[in-house]
């Protein structure tokens, strides 16, 4: 009967579940041009509707890609920003946002290029509170853009994942 260390499938094994290990610890290199998705959905009567996750934290040149999950509602993403409507909550110099109306199954992808905090929101469901926040690179962990908070739903304010727990958790469901 062999040991377990001489036992050459056992040996395969752990080989595997090391590297598995090896690749869950560390650091993920940055990758520019690499695409995470944000999937937008609710319940079937619209009664609660959401991003997902609601909070997302990218290295700049990543970019986002958002896609309506849903089976029966249209949703947006729509930058906080004056060529929307609104009050500016992005980096000024960047380029803001709309996806207009997504249809079940739809997508729209944005690339992310320069650092700070970036809030989104749902065209026909602010006031439901379906926003979002994207992170970009290092960014100041103070409550951004709170001088604009007024002129937001309060639903909409409520939504925004803190920015230190975007950049703690990498992500916010
Ligand atoms: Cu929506």
């Amino acid at each position: 009967m062999s040991t377990p260390a001489h036992d050459p499938r056992r040996r395969l094994l752990l080989g595997a579940g090391g590297g598995l290990l090896l690749a869950a610890v560390l650091p993920r290199p940055a990758v520019a041009g690499e695409i995470l998705e944000i999937g937008m959905s609710g319940t079937p009567t619209g009664s609660e509707v959401w991003f997902r996750p609601r909070g997302l934290l990218l290295r700049p040149g990543q970019s986002v890609r958002w896609v309506n999950r849903d089976t029966g509602n249209v949703h947006t993403s729509t930058a906080y920003h004056p060529a929307n409507g609104k009050p500016l909550r992005m980096p000024a110099g960047a380029k803001p946002w709309n996806s207009d109306y997504l249809l079940p199954g739809q997508s729209f992808t944005v690339v992310f290029d320069t650092p700070g905090v970036y809030d989104y929101f749902c065209l026909p469901h602010e006031h439901a509170g379906m926003v979002g926040r994207i992170v970009v690179g290092d960014a100041d962990a103070a409550r951004p853009y709170a001088g604009t908070n007024a002129q937001l739903p309060s639903a909409a304010v409520a939504g925004f994942p803190d920015v230190a727990t975007i950049l703690k958790r990498g992500r916010v469901d």
